[in-house]
């Protein structure tokens, strides 16, 4: 075994270190581990910090859909793409509270709002704001995805009761623009600094299937596992491939990589929720056991993501069943932020 294995091999007290700095070397080399070997260090760093067999349950809604204006390769609701996602309005507050309530009788603790924005104009951010306010008094826990936020958006955000805040820096820092035209991942950065500031727990992770190099998905963990803090919550979408965006027909990444990207997720944030995100419904059922095994634990619930399908909920219900295993219960606190 080589030096840089041997580094990545190192003790398990070294991966519960939340401070420490992962080189890209150092995340490739855990990557290139034997699959068993990776998946039970991957497990011995899940099981020290939490119920190996507890899920968090989060229900996405697509609050506004579709007609954005920037040109993301991998996104059906850019309006650059010729693609079956039709422009909509934002959606009423009844229309918002309903869809939380019901997901919320089906079990889910996290609610998390999505929008087709290049980031929120001051008029529509007041209506989310809102919409968090009325759906943190049902009991659950907020989280909202609008895009770049301007100076002091975020502090109205925290403000209204927002929990967490999902902006993904989604892949490797120099593979970015080849994904990306209208923005650079510094902008990502800079909205990332101003919810961390305002409080907001952050939610960001990345894509994965997009016709990058395993380097490169070595790259992105060890962005993320770098940020001081890494974020709360990582999600590590698989590429949905949908007809018409530019990135519909890219070789599909081998699932058994998937898997060994939560692993090196997990490893190298221990504390963070990994979470299985986009991409189940075309994942088998043993592959979704062996994300659990290698550090996952959380998922979105609900028939859908944003525009594409995921699994029902009943389905994902009987998985877990089947696993074993129970859902997360969300944290005590008050309805009023
Ligand atoms: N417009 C906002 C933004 O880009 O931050 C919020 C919504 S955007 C749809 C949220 C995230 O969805 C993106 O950062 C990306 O990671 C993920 N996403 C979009 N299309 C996807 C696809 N086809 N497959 C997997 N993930 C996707
Ligand atoms: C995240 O990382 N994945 C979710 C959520 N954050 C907002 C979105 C996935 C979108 C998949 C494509 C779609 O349904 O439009
Ligand atoms: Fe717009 Fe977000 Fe889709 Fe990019 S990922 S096109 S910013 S909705």
């Amino acid at each position: 075994m080589d030096r840089i294995n041997d580094n990545a091999l190192a003790s398990a007290a070294d991966y519960s270190d939340a401070q420490r700095t992962w080189s890209v070397e150092q995340v490739d080399a855990l990557y290139a581990l034997p699959f068993n070997d990776l998946l039970h260090r991957a497990h011995s760093v899940h099981r020290a910090h939490f119920d190996p067999n507890a899920v968090q349950l989060s229900t996405l809604l697509s609050v506004k859909t579709g007609g954005c204006s920037e040109d993301c390769g991998y996104c059906p609701q850019s309006a650059r793409h010729q693609t079956a996602v039709q422009d909509e309005p934002l959606l009423s507050l009844d229309a918002v509270v309903a869809a939380a309530r019901a997901a919320q009788e089906k079990g889910a603790t996290r609610f998390c709002m999505g929008a087709a924005w290049r980031g929120p104009k001051q008029r529509d951010l007041e209506k989310v704001k809102e919409m968090v306010r009325s759906v943190r008094a049902l009991g659950l826990e907020t989280c909202a995805t609008l895009g770049m936020l301007k100076p002091g958006q975020a502090e109205q955000l925290k403000d209204a009761g927002l929990d967490y805040y999902n902006h993904n820096i989604d892949t490797e820092a120099g593979f970015y623009e080849k994904i990306v035209g209208t923005r650079t991942q510094d902008d990502r950065l800079e909205t990332l600094a101003q919810v961390r500031e305002a409080g907001i727990n952050v939610c960001c992770g990345g894509i994965v299937g997009m016709g990058e190099t395993r380097r490169s998905r070595a790259a992105l963990i060890a962005q993320l596992a770098n940020m001081k803090p890494y974020p709360e919550s990582v999600p590590i979408n698989n590429l949905v491939q949908v007809e018409g965006t530019p990135l519909d027909g890219v070789p599909a990444l081998d699932l058994l990589e998937f898997v060994r990207t939560i692993a090196c997720a997990r490893i190298t944030m221990p504390k963070a929720m990994v979470r299985l995100s986009a991409g189940r419904e075309q994942m088998p059922e043993g592959i979704q056991a062996l994300c659990f095994f290698a550090g996952a634990n959380s998922i979105f619930y609900g028939d859908k993501l944003l525009t594409t399908a995921n699994p029902e909920a009943r389905r994902d219900r009987a998985l877990l069943d089947k696993l074993g295993m129970h859902p997360m219960p969300a944290p005590a606190r008050d309805a009023e932020p």
